[in-house]
C-alpha cells in the first residue's frame, strides 16, 4: 500500500468522528501544551472542522455544573408553550443559560481556561473575544433530528471567524442523543445554505438538500462518541445536528463561543451578568452586554425566537443589524440571486 498523505486522502477515506488530543501530565505541570500535541490540534481543527479534547476540566466541576443545571432545564422544559421557544424548529432542542450568577460554578477550567484559549487563539489568532454564553439541552426520550445546519443565519466569513466550545455534561453518544456532526463540511462548502427567497439577503440556517446528498457520499455525517467532561471545538461553520435523545438523561452541553479579534463587534451583544465579568474577562475580551445580576435573572433562562424581552442571541453582521461600527459587511461569500437554494423552490 502506498503511503498516501493525510490531507490528499479522499474524504471518504477519513473518520467520521472527530479526533482527539489529551492534555498529558507533562502539560498539565508545564502549563501549556506540547508543540506536538498544538500541532495535532491544529491539523484536526483545519481538516475537520471539530476537535475533541480530553482532561482540560476537572470532572468535579463537570459533576456540579450537571447537578446545578439539571433541575433548572426540566422546570425550564416545563414552561415551554411554543415552538419559538425551542431551538431549529423542533420541540426537542433548547437553549438555557449557564448559572452564571452562581460563584461556585464559576469554574475558571470552564470560563477562562488556558489551556483551551490557546487552542482557540493558534486556530483563530491573538486577542479572542468572548461572543455568546449559552447551554444546549436535548430532551430525554425525543424521536426528531434536527435538519444539518450550520449557526450561521448570514453570509459568514470564508475563513475561521468563531470557535464554539462545548463541554459535555454527560457521556455523549447515540442513546444520549449526542450532536451530528459532518466533518470536514466548513472548508469544503460555502455557498451551501437555503434562502428564504431569492431577493432575501440572507440565507437561514438549513444545508440545502442537493450539498447535503452530495456530501453524505464524500463523508456523511456522525453522532459523536465521548465521555462527559470533553471539550469540544467546533468552527462555527461545520454542518451539524440535534439529534434524539433515546435516554431518561436531560442531555446538556455548555457553550461558550469565542470570535478572532478582527471579527464585528454585534450592534446587539448578548446579555451577561455583571458579577461574571471579572472570570469571562480574566484572559480574554468579551462583546457581551454586562448588566445587573438580578435584571439578567429576570431573563436568562427565557429564550425564545420571537419573544423581545427574551434572551437574545448576538445580532449578525450583514443580516439583521449590520456591524456596531456600522461599517459595511463584506465578504466574498457574495451570491447571485439565481445561485440561491430558495426554500419555496
Ligand atoms: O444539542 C445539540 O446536540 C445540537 C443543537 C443544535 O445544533 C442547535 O440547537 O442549533
Amino acid at each position: 500500500m502506498p503511503n498516501v498523505n493525510m490531507l490528499t486522502r479522499p474524504q471518504s477515506a477519513l473518520p467520521g468522528q472527530p479526533g482527539l488530543i489529551t492534555l498529558s501530565p507533562e502539560e498539565k505541570a508545564a502549563g501549556k501544551w506540547s508543540r506536538a500535541n498544538l500541532q495535532r490540534a491544529m491539523e484536526l481543527m483545519h481538516r475537520d472542522g471539530v476537535l475533541a479534547v480530553a482532561g482540560v476540566v476537572d470532572i468535579d466541576h463537570v459533576k456540579a455544573l450537571r447537578e446545578a443545571m439539571d433541575p433548572v432545564a426540566r422546570k425550564v422544559a416545563a414552561s415551554k408553550t411554543k415552538l419559538s421557544q425551542f431551538n431549529q424548529g423542533f420541540a426537542t432542542n433548547f437553549l438555557m443559560s449557564p448559572l452564571l450568577t452562581n460563584k461556585d460554578l464559576l469554574f475558571d477550567d470552564v470560563y477562562a481556561n488556558r489551556f483551551v484559549h490557546s487552542l482557540i487563539e493558534a486556530y483563530l489568532g491573538p486577542d479572542i473575544k468572548i461572543h455568546l454564553c449559552t447551554a444546549n439541552v436535548a430532551m430525554p426520550r425525543t424521536q426528531d433530528r434536527q435538519r444539518v445546519h450550520k449557526d450561521l443565519p448570514w453570509i459568514h466569513p470564508l475563513a475561521p471567524f468563531i470557535v464554539n466550545l462545548n463541554l459535555l455534561l454527560c457521556d455523549f453518544n447515540e442513546h444520549t442523543g449526542s450532536t451530528e456532526f459532518w466533518c470536514g463540511s466548513h472548508n469544503t462548502t460555502a455557498w451551501d445554505q437555503v434562502f428564504p427567497s431569492k431577493d432575501a439577503g440572507a440565507p437561514i440556517c438549513d444545508v440545502a438538500d442537493d450539498c447535503l446528498e452530495a456530501r453524505r457520499l464524500e463523508r456523511p455525517g456522525s453522532q459523536v462518541d465521548l465521555p462527559m467532561g470533553t471539550v469540544l471545538l467546533r468552527d462555527l461553520r461545520t454542518w451539524h445536528a440535534g439529534m434524539p435523545n433515546h435516554s431518561d438523561e436531560w442531555r446538556i452541553m455548555t457553550a461558550v463561543e469565542y470570535a478572532a479579534s478582527w471579527y464585528p463587534e454585534p450592534a446587539r451583544k448578548q446579555k451577561a451578568p455583571l458579577s461574571a465579568k471579572p472570570i469571562l474577562e480574566k484572559y480574554t475580551k468579551t462583546d457581551l452586554d454586562f448588566v445587573p445580576d438580578a435584571e439578567w435573572e429576570s431573563f436568562a433562562q427565557n429564550w425564545d425566537f420571537v419573544d423581545p424581552k427574551a434572551m437574545k442571541l448576538p445580532s449578525v453582521p450583514g443580516a439583521d443589524e449590520g456591524t456596531a461600527e456600522g461599517g459595511e459587511w463584506v465578504t466574498l461569500n457574495a451570491i447571485r440571486e439565481e445561485e440561491k437554494y430558495d426554500r419555496k423552490v
